[in-house]
């Protein structure tokens, strides 16, 4: 009589120890953390050397006379602009360059020359006793685009036609 108890009470802690013992909830694995990713190296961009503009540079030959100025080319892109100015004649002339949006022919007058200055705006100049009569003479100016006229203005030249249109791209 005294086995059965026995076995029953075994039985029951057996139940009480299974039902008894709460698992030990298995712990939700850790989330990895996620490796940040590492950025790539941002490549420095090799920047390319600044390019230096070659300075524009040219040359226009100027033959001049009784009565004309005659300039090798009619038009030279924006830079520097060495004027040779050649005067094979007899007698002495001037070379200025005027930056004008007047016509050659249309400058304002002073008397019987033209005024340069009222004109627009006098580059320079070279004068008579620099441009006498089988004198060469070299000027240079930094040029903008825009239109010029080059004259001679010695006496009365510029009326009887010392003077061309001169263009600055
Ligand atoms: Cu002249």
């Amino acid at each position: 009589m005294s086995r059965i108890p026995l076995a029953i009470v075994a039985v029951l802690a057996l139940l009480l120890a299974a039902c008894g013992s709460d698992p030990t909830p298995t712990p939700l694995p850790t989330a990895t953390p996620t490796a940040t990713p590492v950025p790539p190296a941002t490549a420095t961009p090799t920047l390319a050397p600044t390019a230096t503009p070659a300075p524009v540079v040219s040359d226009v030959s100027i033959e001049l006379g009784s009565y004309f100025v005659t300039p090798s080319v009619a038009s030279v892109p924006a830079g520097t602009v060495n004027f040779t100015v050649n005067n094979p004649d007899t007698r002495a002339h001037v070379f200025i360059v005027i930056k004008t949006d007047l016509a050659p022919e249309a400058l304002v007058m002073a008397g019987s020359a033209a005024d340069p200055a009222a004109s627009g705006t006098v580059l320079g100049t070279i004068t008579r006793d620099q441009l006498g009569a089988g004198a060469s003479a070299s000027i240079s100016f930094e040029m903008d685009a825009g239109s010029y006229v080059l004259i001679c203005n010695r006496g009365s030249h510029y009326s009887r036609g010392m003077t061309v249109a001169f263009t600055v791209e």
